[in-house]
């Protein structure tokens, strides 16, 4: 290339882009005319000011300048993927609600995941309520069902969203902490709304810190009514049951992941699907007549509550699956817009004031976020049944209706009159009884705060109530005001009074403070529900998850491909990690490629590790202080370790040597290999943390 020419500083070492890539497609304006020169501005001369003449630079800039939309007040940080729902069980006797008409229909369906209090770019592993919105595409228009993975919510009331989210995100003054609830005003405002306690042992629990989103449960969370062909309606709450298990992180995993891998959720749904791991849920129904609701101990429209699955059981009716991750992250994950007032005909809203609030709220954010009431016209929203209707115009319009009537009723005839109403197929509201005073008031029947908190606390296993002591006392620990933690102590006495003591204990708050005045005592007699624990619900299979094995040069290949062919057959990832990126050989010659370098590798980004250093290379790992973090932190999460003989000095130097249990393996057969894997579809010998 001739240095001289003034347009050779073309970056991609001279060659031009279509050099570089092989693309023949030609590079336009917006306005489709083609550029000759993308990397030159117009200048009055090699060195001279820059021409406003530059029509080419201009337009660049300006929607440069213009790519960012607001992101989400809520959940602004999300990752979504396109499948399916099957219908397995038709419906017909409850609802008649087209997608449920058919066994064996699938219709297309968008998952929106997402964290709540973070902004956009914030870390994956926050601990978090996460948020799993599903819009399902059905022939009768647009059904979302907007939900999070667990199944009450922090408040009754939707007037009291805003001061929630303002108290969660960042304090106004300072602008941090950043995805966190682990601040003053989130305990201040939490510990004034005795209503969020249930919530809040949720949020405590390992449910805030999932192990990606294929591993957690979804709910609708309000009470719905499903209204059949007849009007005749029954309440009912929707879930999703991950087919791939249940499976949290502990914290202290959640906080390297943070660093090792943020994007480890997203990064996590991208491969699963990329790789052909489809996740699946089931979808659940909780369906139950007005005279349960009446007999039920709680309020059935209060979000604060759930129906315990062993007083009305899940009947399934079919299974979503995700098998598309999207093509572009902006088009569709960002924009697309969730509803809750998206609903179809046979699904009616109930009276929860929380989800009356959110119908408001959905349609209201979606003007703000992507600019105008046209947002439907946008792909990912649009329905994939025809519509028909009269609205028009507006900003960025893309579909406006043709011919003459643009209202209705008309009596332009058939040809150019358009839609007109169909009573039959139309939705129709549950024609519900509803007569009272106007007034600003919390139904009485709203008033047990406590009961479901304890009810779920006494639910949990051992190990899960340390890890709900442990988040309380962490999160409260970074609150600087005593008050504010003596406050929440005082209404922990209400739930357990052990779990309260032990937070106290950690807190150093003492005496204990009075239990909080409460509207109504808290019921003793609510009986253990294991469903509502993920460790008494542990599917045992290693499926869809992934071994790291620590390996150097002159490893035994062997072992390394029994247990890979193994792990494959088992459905489960092996990746390699070496104290270099790059190939290692084994003792026998063959080569295999690096897949993380030791110090982008930690264990806390697998479920299981196995150490298998060549017979003299130990020493390597043993001058790297990530290789003995590796092993150290594998064990202190409890994880199943699998290893060889001549990895032992790498066990003693992480201190382990002394304490291997059941959940360290020594493997040098087949069998052991074999029985390596049986255990580690356990996924974490929790024996170890008692
Ligand atoms: Fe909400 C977003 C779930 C209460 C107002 N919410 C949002 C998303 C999820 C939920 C999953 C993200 C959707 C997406 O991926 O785009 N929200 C819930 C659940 C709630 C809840 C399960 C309680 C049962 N939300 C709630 C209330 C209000 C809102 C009470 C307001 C009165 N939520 C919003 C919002 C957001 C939102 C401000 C922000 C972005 C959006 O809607 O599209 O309108």
């Amino acid at each position: 290339m001739d240095k001289t020419d003034p347009k050779s500083n073309r970056g991609n070492g001279g060659e031009t882009h279509q050099q570089a890539t092989g693309n023949t497609s030609t590079l336009t304006t917006q306005q489709g005319a083609p550029i000759a020169d993308d990397q030159n501005s117009l200048k009055a001369g090699a060195r001279g000011p820059t021409l406003m003449e530059d029509h080419i630079l201009r337009e660049k800039l300006f929607h440069f300048d213009h790519e960012r939309i607001p992101e989400r007040v809520v959940h602004a940080r999300g990752f979504g993927a396109h499948g399916y729902f099957e219908t397995t069980e038709t419906l017909e006797d409850v609802t008649s609600a087209d997608i449920f008409q058919r066994k064996g229909e699938r219709t297309p369906a968008f998952v929106r995941f997402s964290t709540v209090a973070g902004s956009k770019g914030s870390a994956d592993l926050a601990r978090d309520v996460r948020g799993f919105a599903v819009k399902l595409y059905t022939k009768e228009g647009n059904w979302d069902i907007v939900g999070n993975n667990i199944p009450v919510f922090f408040i009754q009331d939707a007037i009291k969203f805003p001061d929630l989210v303002h108290s969660v995100k960042e304090e106004p003054d300072r602008g941090f902490p950043q995805a966190q609830s682990a601040h003053d005003n989130f305990w201040d405002f939490a510990s004034l709304m005795p209503e969020s306690m249930h919530m809040l042992m949720w949020q405590m629990s390992d449910r805030t810190i999932p192990r990606s989103f294929r591993f957690m449960e979804g709910f609708g969370v309000h009470s719905f009514r499903l209204v059949d062909k007849d009007g005749k309606s029954q309440f009912v709450k929707f879930h999703w049951k991950p087919k791939q298990g249940m499976q949290s992180v502990l914290w202290d995993e959640a906080l390297k992941i943070n660093g090792a891998d943020p994007d480890f959720h997203r990064r996590d749904l991208w491969n699963a699907i990329n790789q052909g791991d489809y996740p699946e849920w089931e979808l659940g129904l909780q369906i139950f007549d007005d005279e349960f609701a009446e007999k039920f101990e709680f309020d059935v429209l209060d979000a604060t509550k759930l129906i315990p699955e062993e007083q009305v059981p899940i009947r399934i009716v079919g299974r979503l699956v995700l098998d598309r991750v999207v093509s572009n992250f902006f088009a569709e994950t960002e924009q697309v817009a969730f509803c809750t007032q998206n609903i179809v005909k046979g699904i009616d809203h109930s009276n929860d004031p929380l989800l009356q609030g959110r119908n408001f709220s959905y349609l209201d954010t979606q003007l703000k976020r992507l600019g105008g009431p046209n947002f439907t016209h946008i792909p990912i929203n649009a329905p994939k049944c025809p519509m028909h209707h009269f609205q028009q115009d507006g900003h960025m319009a893309m579909r406006n209706p043709t011919g003459r009537a643009n209202y209705e009723p008309n009596s332009w005839g058939e040809e150019e009159g358009g839609p007109r109403e169909d009573p039959a197929r139309g939705f129709e509201s549950y024609p519900e009884d509803v007569s009272g005073p106007k007034v600003r008031e919390r139904s009485e029947t709203f008033a047990d705060h406590y009961s479901q908190a304890r009810q779920f606390y006494i639910s949990q296993t051992e190990t899960e109530q340390q890890h709900i002591i442990s988040a309380f006392s962490f999160e409260l620990s970074k609150v600087k005001r005593p008050a504010i933690r003596e406050r929440m102590v005082s209404h922990l006495l209400n739930i357990d009074q052990q779990l309260a003591e032990k937070v106290a204990e950690r807190l150093g708050v003492e005496p204990l403070p009075a239990p909080a005045e409460a509207a109504m005592p808290t019921r003793q007699d609510l009986p253990v529900s294991d469903k509502l624990s993920i460790l008494k619900n542990t599917l045992v299979s290693f499926k869809g998850r992934k071994m790291g094995v620590l390996m150097t040069d002159g490893y035994d290949a062997d072992i390394y491909h029994h247990l890979e062919n193994l792990l494959k057959g088992e459905g489960a990832l092996c990746k390699v990690v070496a104290p270099h990126a790059g190939e290692i050989k084994s003792n026998k010659g063959d080569v295999l490629t690096v897949d993380e370098k030791i110090d982008g590798g930690p264990s806390v980004l697998f479920d299981a590790v196995m150490i298998l250093p060549g017979i003299d290379s130990v020493e390597t790992l043993l001058q790297i202080p990530n290789a003995i973090t590796f092993v150290s932190d594998a064990f202190n999460h409890n994880k199943f370790i699998g290893y060889i003989e001549s990895a032992m000095p790498l066990l003693a130097k992480a201190g382990i040597v002394e304490m291997l249990d059941e959940g360290c393996l020594q493997l040098d057969s087949g069998e052991t290999a074999a029985e390596f894997i049986t255990k580690c579809r356990n996924l974490r010998y929790w024996q170890r943390a008692s």
